[in-house]
């Protein structure tokens, strides 16, 4: 019994307390109804009478070893929880995990439209937000009375009818034609603006990809060849393209880009109003009007472009119905997405 005394009381001698939880551990190995303190008191019954005294003094200094090994730590993390507390800290709170963030939808869109174009030799091109009449509207071959150019349309700055905020990336490529040579074959992602009341399907404030390439005989077949690996790489090989007939100021013929609906392939369902396509841009020739403003010869040089939304193109891809979703930065809606380009 003495031996099993000797062995309990170097263990507690030995034991590390460093935690709150190491000290509960303590307790419960040693001092608890079940400890091993308490559980030798329960073999002092078939200890022989004449030795019942000796070993019962030898238990009572075992337990008060344990009980003021115990007392000792528990002081010393009150106090230290008394010291955190009075300095604003609680050091026994758990930690704050670094959660990592992820890229917004759009900018992960965006770098994927782009970098399949860069594949086909465009590069990058960026311009100002707050653009001149010329560039966003009369170099572009916008009638004096076009009505993009009115106040409902287009933000105006202090009232100077000359400055405003950018309705297309468009300014940005015709500051490009200005300022180099053909050929040119650029792409201008960038952040665009309309007075537009805010809905689920529309905003005042979007995102949009032109695209401009001037060469000399660069023809619609060109345009069409390009836009085609587009939409394959973008939305998969098996989408279809086509090109409906349309108007725009600064192209001619111009044309609108529509794909088969991703949802439903083509057979007819609600995202694509049963007609099994859905359009993501605009395109055509570039106006000979629009060159010679850029002072590019006409008759040397043709070009196409086109332009699309990136909001429309990643609520295709996402199948995300409400364009208001992008701009409320609530993180689960932001958290769905990942960029595996
Ligand atoms: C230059 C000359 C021509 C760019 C083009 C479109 C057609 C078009 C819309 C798509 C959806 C804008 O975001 S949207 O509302 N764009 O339909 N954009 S052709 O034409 C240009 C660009 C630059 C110098």
């Amino acid at each position: 019994m003495l031996d099993k005394i000797k062995g309990v009381s170097e263990e507690i001698e030995q034991f590390q307390i460093d935690t709150k939880d190491s000290l509960e551990k303590f307790r419960l190995t040693f001092i608890s109804k079940k400890g091993k303190v308490t559980e030798l008191f329960d073999l002092l019954k078939q200890v022989p009478n004449e030795e019942k005294r000796a070993v019962g003094a030898e238990l009572n200094v075992l337990k008060n070893a344990a009980q003021a090994k115990l007392l000792h730590f528990t002081e010393v993390f009150e106090q230290a929880a008394s010291q955190n507390a009075s300095s604003g800290k609680d050091l026994t709170l758990p930690g704050i995990p670094d959660l990592n963030g992820t890229r917004h939808p759009l900018s992960m869109v965006r770098e994927e439209i782009t970098q399949i174009f860069e594949r086909m030799g465009f590069n990058l091109s960026e311009g100002p937000e707050i653009e001149d009449d010329w560039h966003n509207f009369t170099a572009l071959n916008f009638p004096l009375n076009h009505p993009a150019r009115e106040m409902q349309d287009t933000f105006f700055i202090e009232k100077n009818p000359d400055i405003a905020l950018r309705t297309h990336t468009s300014s940005v490529q015709v500051r490009v034609m200005e300022s180099q040579k053909p050929p040119i074959r650029t792409l201008s992602p960038g952040r665009v603006y309309r007075n537009e009341a805010i809905s689920a399907r529309a905003h005042c404030v979007f995102h949009q990809v032109e695209g401009l390439y001037i060469d000399e005989n660069v023809s619609f077949a060109d345009l069409k060849q390009t836009l085609y690996h587009f939409v394959k790489e973008m939305f998969g090989k098996d989408t279809k393209l086509r090109f409906r007939p349309s108007f725009f100021p600064f192209t001619e013929p111009s044309a609108e880009i529509d794909i088969s609906c991703l949802i439903c392939k083509g057979e007819g369902c609600n995202i694509c109003k049963h007609s099994g396509w859905v359009e993501i841009g605009g395109s055509g020739m570039v106006d000979p009007n629009v060159l010679e403003n850029a002072k590019i010869d006409s008759k040397k040089y043709s070009g196409y472009a086109f332009g699309m939304g990136i909001e429309r193109i990643t609520m295709l891809k996402y199948q995300i119905k409400d364009l208001r979703l992008f701009t409320e930065n609530d993180v689960r809606f932001l958290k769905q997405f990942t960029f595996l380009g």
